[in-house]
């Protein structure tokens, strides 16, 4: 009987460590979005993305601009996304040859509602609507010397907000950090989640293959049906800002039924708290691959504790009996 039951929660934990399994969109082929990605070399993707200004498509990397003065760049992908919760990784590289502190201005992913609109945020129109990461390879505001460039940061706007150079962004970021990104050997990448209104910015920027948090916050909404892009620019001084790959994976996430009643896509770009959610992480390296699997994770753990109790107790159980044979014996 006792047999039966522990090889019954060895199976339900199998079975919960494959659910979980499942649910890790990391690089899972099968979460990946095609029309809502950009992959080499390219090809056939000309009905789903648009490119503008200076953008270049070769066939191992889209250059939104060059190393040259004056140029701008997108490239927009044609295709609103009805996804509620998704993580999107971006392959790039920013290079150059403008030494420390002679190069610039950087590159910016988007999730917007309209794209295509040339304009003076690292080629973009201002305001947009929606949610900005900024990858900001030049300092503009020489009073903002407490932090180091590059910088990145995150915005969300909905069309109220104007974005301020001469401050690089600063009175309406929602988070950022320091990273350098810029004239790398190896490959460098950012992902950006959005999942029940938590918005995470993550780097692997060294070489490590691993995620280092950059940007997390709670309390974030967006609307579905708006377009993810890129755009460069450059101004006196200049960069390449090439993306090598940009890809969108579905997050597999479990909505109430009131939510998944409302028209998502009626909702205004907001942010409610500039707090982050750190109540919710229980995974101090901040790999936030894991991350909305807490309850899952929280489950396991007390089913390990509970199989701890159940494996103790038929030990001691089977300890006792020999024990009191053993006295038995020597009565
Ligand atoms: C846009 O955001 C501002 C605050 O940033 C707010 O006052 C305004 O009501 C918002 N507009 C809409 C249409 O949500
Ligand atoms: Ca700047």
């Amino acid at each position: 009987m006792l047999r039966f039951s522990l090889s019954s929660a060895l199976l339900l934990l199998v079975l919960i460590t494959d659910r979980i399994h499942c649910d890790i969109t990391d690089g899972n082929t099968e979460h990946l979005k095609r029309e809502h990605s950009l992959t080499k070399p390219y090809q056939g993707v000309g009905s789903q993305w648009d490119f503008s200004g200076s953008t270049l498509v070769t066939s191992s990397y889209v250059r939104l601009t060059p190393d040259e003065r004056s140029k701008q760049g997108s490239i927009w992908n044609t295709v609103p996304c009805y996804l509620k919760d998704w993580e999107m990784h971006v392959h790039f590289k920013v290079h150059g040859s403008g030494k420390k502190n002679l190069h610039g201005d950087g590159f910016a992913l988007w999730y917007i509602k309209d794209g295509l609109y040339p304009g003076p945020v690292f080629g973009n129109h201002d305001p947009f609507h929606g949610l900005a990461i900024f990858l900001d390879t030049f300092r503009n505001d020489l009073h903002g010397m407490d932090r180091s460039f590059p910088f990145i940061s995150a915005m969300v706007n909905n069309g109220s907000l104007n974005y301020d150079h001469g401050k690089d962004g600063r009175s309406s970021e929602l988070g950022g950090c320091s990273a350098e990104i810029r004239n790398r050997e190896h490959d460098t990448y950012l992902a950006v989640r959005y999942s029940r209104e938590r918005l995470t910015v993550m780097v692997d920027v060294d070489d490590k293959n691993e995620w280092k948090e950059c940007v997390d916050i709670g309390g974030v909404r967006l609307p579905t049906g708006y377009h993810f892009g890129a755009s460069a620019a450059t101004g006196d001084l200049s960069d390449n800002h090439d993306i090598i790959s940009m890809k969108l994976y579905q997050l597999m996430v479990e909505h109430t039924p009131e939510e998944e009643n409302l028209d998502w896509t009626k909702i205004q770009p907001s942010v409610s708290l500039l707090k982050s959610p750190k109540d919710n992480i229980d995974d101090p390296t901040g790999n936030f691959r894991g991350a909305p699997l807490t309850g899952w994770r929280v489950f396991l753990l007390l089913l390990c504790a509970l199989l701890g109790v159940v494996v103790c107790g038929v030990v001691g159980a089977v300890v006792f009996q020999r024990r009191q044979d053993r006295n038995k014996r020597f009565y």
